[in-house]
This record gives structure tokens, C-alpha cells and sequence, in this order.
């Protein structure tokens, strides 16, 4: 039929009579000069072509010259956000958390070393008693704990001998409150050896019929407990990060203050992998003279400098030696740096134009803040982002500090700015904690530099991260690419196009013209 074109010609006459791929490439997306600074809302990946399952994408990718992650996930380092449960469950999903200093080095470098110590299923920190505690200390426990089955050691801490184990069965029918522990507890015990693995020490736990495993060390001192209740919860987590010694890898965020050497010095002794020094505008003498100090200091840390949004910021700490930069000014969502400073950047821009310089120096950029769903992540590592940093997202979840509360009906968790009010008026118990932080020598008035707020339960970060996972690995298989590398290669060389997104287009695209509807984004 003449007019009509066949499949073969149709693909004939694309190849032959257009010169270039529908859309635009990344250079004319990004032309700043021009068009202004776009964020991530501005502008719409197109689709490629499907030729492969979404499972064969890989999300590998680097953090900093020397670390590499299964996923492109960090957990912000906001006293809100991360601390030890972040830090571990980000590592085990593939991510990494960054460690919050908004407290002592000595309590900030404990968050590190229980992460460090960390191992899959075991119970590091049991609760324990002492022999001399009494049946009646032992009621209350397990009122405020909701759980019973105590291990007993000789000097009521982990570690420390091993002398038996006291459970509800033995509290039960005892009515003297003032009977000691050791009394009544149980002493008939099956144990395991400190090096066995969670698979073997799973399988003594289920022959033995007991509630509790207890852990010993060769000196038989308790050193950790597997607990029956938790059997069906030990996932396996084939994808979490390690360090070559097989711990967890662990993150944490420091300040430029002198002082901030020592806390350094104890966060590296707890087993640190990554420092991140942590300021919204990172190209100052303070952090430049940081950075070569902690390189020199401790040559296998990894030190991420930040935060920059322009290529003459990053440039000086690439020259002052950072294995890794953190992008953002004024984009995260509990931020209002831009409003009351007048600096910051759009962030597609700023991190498109940092990781364009960065990348020919070998050094690994995160995209921090302004992540408000997977799309974000996906068009961060678009513009040369390697990982993205997520405070609201993570923010509200089992995992993050703090308690629910309700306010209206609706289970909430607090998320503030670390150049909050409320953040910066938090009074550590030490000198370099909380206010004296943020002070400059001449400053009599607090300038806040972001907001205090709630945030929806999101649950569990092992589900919301697998979900974040999955999200981009459908993404990038639309995008007709089978990994990070590869996605940014065909963003470079112009195979990968963009298309602006006008505010009418950012409406079509966003749930519309209905009555109402219930926004649901996993199972
Ligand atoms: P900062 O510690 O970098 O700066 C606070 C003040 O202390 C500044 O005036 C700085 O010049 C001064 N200062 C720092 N080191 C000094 C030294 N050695 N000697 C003398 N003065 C020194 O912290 P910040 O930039 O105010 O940020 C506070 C927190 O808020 C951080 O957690 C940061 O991540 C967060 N924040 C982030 C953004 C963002 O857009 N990414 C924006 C604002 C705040
Ligand atoms: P969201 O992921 O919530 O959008 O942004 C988190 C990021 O916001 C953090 O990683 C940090 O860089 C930045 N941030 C933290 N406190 C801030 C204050 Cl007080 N003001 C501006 N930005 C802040």
C-alpha cells in the first residue's frame, strides 16, 4: 500500500534521514548559561530500548576512589536519620550510613564500633543480669522489655562469665521478689563457640528446642546471643557492604573545628572506613586544612569532602585530596539556607556541573538532599551523580533515631536540619557537641539554617530500600541500560536523551483528576 511504511523500513528511514536521537543530549539540557539552573523536577529521562530483565541491572557503584557499594544508597548524617540501626541496616541492603556527630566523640565512635561489630543475627549488646539481682528487678525487666530470658554473667555485662540464664519459666510461680538470680536460674545451658557462623549456630539453636543461644569466647565469658524468636527474621543480605576484614562498612560525619581531630582519631580506633566532613559550604581553609591532616594522619581512611555545588569548590578540596565529594546546597527538604543565605544552587546543575570536573580526576560525587522519590535517584546518577544522600527519605522509619508519637491519628517521627534551632540548641555533654559546633567566634544569635518537623512511619527501612532498589532497577531497564557505568557512558556520548519538562508537563505527570485516591508505593 503506498504510503505505509514496514517495520525494516521504518527503521531504515530512522537510521538514514535523521541526523540525531529524538530529545536533547545532556550538554543542551544542561546549558545553564542559557536556560538557568534546573532541579530534578525540570526535566524527564526518555525510554530506550528493553532487551534484558530488570533483575540484570547492576546498581554497582563507587562511594569514594577506594569504596565500592551494591547500591547508590547513603543514609544522611542527621541526627535524625542515622545513627548505629541506620548505619547497620543501610550496610546490610547494600548502602552505607553515615554516622551523626551532633553528640560526644565517645558516644558518636560507640555508634561506629557497634556497626563494626555488627554480624548478621547475633545479638552483640544482649541484655544481661547479675547473679546477685533479684527475681522481683527481673519482673520489671521484662515489663518495660516485653521479652524475659536473660543470660547471667559473674559481672552482669557483656563481656562476662557465663553462669546461667534466667527466663520467664523460672520468675513464673516465684512469689519471693527478693530471691537473688542465681537462686533460681537456669544453669543447664547449651552454648556455641564465638567463631561459629549464623547458619551453624541457627541449626544449634533449633536442635536444642531453647529459647536462647548465648555466645561464648574460649574463657567461656558471654559474647553474644542468638534468640529463637529472631530464626525466621535472619534474611540473609547477600548484597551488604564489607570491608575487606568482612564487617560492615560504616560511615561517619565530622566537623571542622580543631576538635574535631581527636573525635576523628577515636571514630578510626571504633573502626571507621569513611569520614565525611560535614558543611554546607565546604571550600573553606578549615575543611582544605582537615582534609590533608586526615589524609596524612590516617592514609586508609576515605574522606568525602563537602558540601560543594560549583566546580572552583570542588577543584580545592580534588587539590586537597578528598576521595569522594558531597553535592547539594540549600535542596534538602528541611532546608532554607537559600532563603536566608542567597547561596546554593539548583541541584541538577550543581550536580551535573561538579561531577562533569570531578569525574576527571577519579573522584566519586554523592548527590545530597532534594531526593523525594526513585525517579530523583535515577536522574541524580543521569547527571554523573555515584550515590545519592537521602535525609527526609529515610527520615520516619523504624530505623531512624527517636520515638513515634501521634499528632491527628497519624504516626509520626521527628526530622529536623542539623543547622536547625532545635538541632543546634541540643546540648551535648561535651564541648564539641551541639552549640558551640555551630557558632563562628563573633556570632551572640543562632542563625537557623533549616526547620524542625515530622514525618509519616514509613516502616522498615529492609522493606523501603529493597523497594528503592527495585524502583531504579526498573528504571534503568527502561532507559534501556544494564548498569551505572553504562548509564552515564550513554548520557556522555549522547545515546541516553532528556527532554525539559514544562510546569503543565510536571502536572500530567503527577497523579490528576481524580476524586481522591490512596498513594501507595510498595507492599
Ligand atoms: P559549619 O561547621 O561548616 O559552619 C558553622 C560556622 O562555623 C561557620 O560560620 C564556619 O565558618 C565556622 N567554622 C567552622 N570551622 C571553623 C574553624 N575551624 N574555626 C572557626 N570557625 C569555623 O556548619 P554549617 O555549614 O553551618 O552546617 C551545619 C549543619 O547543617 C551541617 O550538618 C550541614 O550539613 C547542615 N547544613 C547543610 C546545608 C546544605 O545545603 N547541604 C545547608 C545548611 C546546613
Ligand atoms: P533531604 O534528603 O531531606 O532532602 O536533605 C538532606 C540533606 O539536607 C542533608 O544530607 C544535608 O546536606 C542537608 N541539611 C541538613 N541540615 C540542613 C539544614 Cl539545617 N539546612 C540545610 N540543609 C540541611
Amino acid at each position: 500500500m503506498a504510503g505505509i511504511l514496514d517495520y525494516k523500513t521504518a527503521l531504515e528511514v530512522l537510521n538514514s534521514e535523521y541526523k540525531t536521537r529524538d530529545g536533547i543530549d545532556v550538554i543542551t539540557l544542561m546549558d545553564s548559561v542559557t536556560r538557568g539552573g534546573l532541579t530534578y523536577n525540570d526535566f524527564l529521562i526518555l525510554p530506550g530500548k528493553i532487551d534484558f530483565p530488570s533483575s540484570d541491572v547492576s546498581l554497582e557503584t563507587k562511594l569514594t576512589k577506594k569504596i565500592t557499594l551494591r547500591a547508590p544508597l547513603v543514609s544522611s548524617p542527621m541526627d535524625t536519620v542515622t545513627e548505629s540501626e541506620m548505619a547497620i541496616h543501610m550496610a546490610l541492603l547494600g548502602g552505607i550510613g553515615i554516622i551523626q556527630h551532633n553528640c560526644s566523640p565517645d558516644d558518636q565512635a560507640e555508634m561506629v564500633r557497634k556497626v563494626k561489630k555488627y554480624e548478621n543475627g547475633f545479638i552483640s549488646d544482649p541484655i544481661v543480669v547479675a547473679p546477685t539481682q533479684t527475681v522481683g528487678e527481673i519482673k520489671k525487666l521484662k515489663e518495660s522489655l516485653g521479652f524475659a530470658g536473660f543470660p547471667v554473667t559473674e559481672n552482669g555485662q557483656v563481656p562476662g562469665k557465663l553462669l546461667g540464664i534466667v527466663t520467664s519459666r523460672d520468675i513464673q510461680f516465684h512469689d519471693n521478689n527478693d530471691t537473688p538470680v542465681s537462686e533460681i536460674m537456669t544453669t543447664d545451658l547449651v552454648t556455641a563457640s564465638g567463631n561459629v557462623d549464623l547458619l551453624e549456630a541457627n541449626e544449634v539453636l533449633r536442635k536444642s528446642k531453647k529459647g536462647k543461644l548465648p555466645i561464648v569466647d574460649a574463657e567461656s565469658n558471654l559474647v553474644a546471643l542468638l534468640s529463637r524468636t529472631d530464626l525466621q527474621k535472619n534474611h540473609n543480605y547477600p548484597n551488604a557492604s564489607k570491608s575487606k576484614d568482612k564487617q560492615l562498612l560504616c560511615g561517619a560525619a565530622i566537623g571542622t573545628r580543631p576538635d574535631d581531630r581527636d573525635r576523628l582519631a577515636k571514630l578510626v580506633a571504633a573502626g571507621l572506613d569513611v569520614a565525611v566532613i560535614d558543611s554546607s559550604q565546604g571550600n573553606s581553609v578549615f575543611q582544605i586544612e582537615l582534609i590533608k591532616w586526615a589524609k596524612a594522619t590516617f592514609p586508609e581512611l576515605e574522606v568525602i569532602g563537602g558540601n560543594v555545588v560549583t566546580r572552583e569548590q570542588a577543584a580545592e578540596l580534588i587539590a586537597a585530596g578528598v576521595d569522594g565529594l558531597r553535592i547539594g546546597m540549600g535542596s534538602g527538604s528541611i532546608c532554607i539556607t537559600q532563603e536566608v543565605m542567597a547561596v546554593g544552587r539548583p541541584q541538577g546543575t550543581a550536580v551535573y556541573n561538579v561531577t562533569q570536573f570531578a569525574k576527571r580526576f577519579g573522584v566519586p560525587c554523592i548527590a545530597d538532599g532534594g531526593i523525594q522519590n526513585i525517579g530523583h535517584i535515577t536522574k541524580a546518577l543521569a547527571l554523573g551523580a555515584s550515590a545519592v544522600m537521602m535525609g527526609g527519605l529515610l527520615a520516619g522509619t523504624t530505623e531512624s533515631p527517636g520515638k513515634y508519637f501521634y499528632k491527628n491519628g497519624q504516626r509520626l517521627k521527628t526530622y529536623r536540619g542539623m543547622g536547625s534551632i532545635e538541632a543546634m540548641e541540643k546540648q551535648g555533654i561535651n564541648d564539641n557537641a551541639a552549640t558551640s559546633r555551630y557558632f563562628s567566634e563573633s556570632d551572640s544569635v543562632f542563625v537557623a539554617q533549616g526547620v524542625s518537623g515530622s514525618v509519616l512511619d514509613k516502616g522498615s527501612i529492609t522493606k523501603f530500600v529493597p523497594y528503592l532498589i527495585s524502583g531504579l532497577e526498573h528504571g534503568l531497564q527502561d532507559i534501556g541500560v544494564k548498569s551505572i557505568t553504562q548509564f552515564q557512558e550513554s548520557v556522555s556520548d549522547g545515546t541516553v536523551r532528556f527532554e525539559f519538562r514544562s510546569t503543565s508537563a510536571q502536572v500530567e505527570g503527577g497523579v490528576h483528576s481524580l476524586h481522591s485516591y490512596e498513594k501507595r508505593l510498595h507492599n
